[in-house]
């Protein structure tokens, strides 16, 4: 139960705003545990192979070319829930209806700028796992604090 894996994020604003600390920090702080992390610039292809689900709607262009314009830092995070606990931790959607103590009620303000991303299913996060990452770059460790997140 607690191997339950999600895919987070920091999107081009959130690191080009110097975020990336206080995001991961955040998931770090939480008891999750670390899998993968890669910081790179993803191309127009890729962005929308991510976003597929999304491709009919009217901001999707703008979505993938803001996507695109920056390097993106993407993590994989594993512990019990860590799907829904992760998209809680995120907030709404749009920031506006984010509550205070979340990353997106905290730290922006519009929708097309909201810093981060969560899978919000397991069977997107693996998904979204794949496509980021390959298998071999999931690292297989125990964290020493396990004994301590769970009971
Ligand atoms: P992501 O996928 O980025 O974690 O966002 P959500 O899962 O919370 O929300 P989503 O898939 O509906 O939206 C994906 C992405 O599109 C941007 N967006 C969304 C936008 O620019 N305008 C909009 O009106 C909406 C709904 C923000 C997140």
């Amino acid at each position: 139960m607690s191997d339950e894996r999600t895919f987070i994020m920091i999107k081009p604003d959130g690191v080009q705003r110097g975020l990336i600390g206080e995001i991961l920090g955040r998931f770090e702080r939480k008891g999750f545990k670390l899998v993968a992390m890669k910081f790179q610039q993803s191309d127009v292809a890729h962005l929308e192979k991510h976003y597929d689900d999304l491709k009919a709607r009217p901001f999707f262009p703008g979505l993938v070319k803001y996507m695109a314009s920056g390097p993106v830092c993407a993590m994989v995070w594993e512990g019990l829930n860590a799907v829904k606990t992760g998209r809680v931790m995120l907030g709404a959607t749009n920031p506006a209806d984010s509550a205070p103590g979340t990353i997106r009620g905290d730290l922006c303000i519009q929708v097309g700028r909201n810093i981060c991303h969560g899978s919000d299913s397991v069977e997107s996060a693996n998904k979204e796992i794949d496509l980021w990452f390959k298998k071999e770059e999931l690292v297989n460790w125990t964290s020493t604090q396990k004994s301590w997140v769970y009971e």
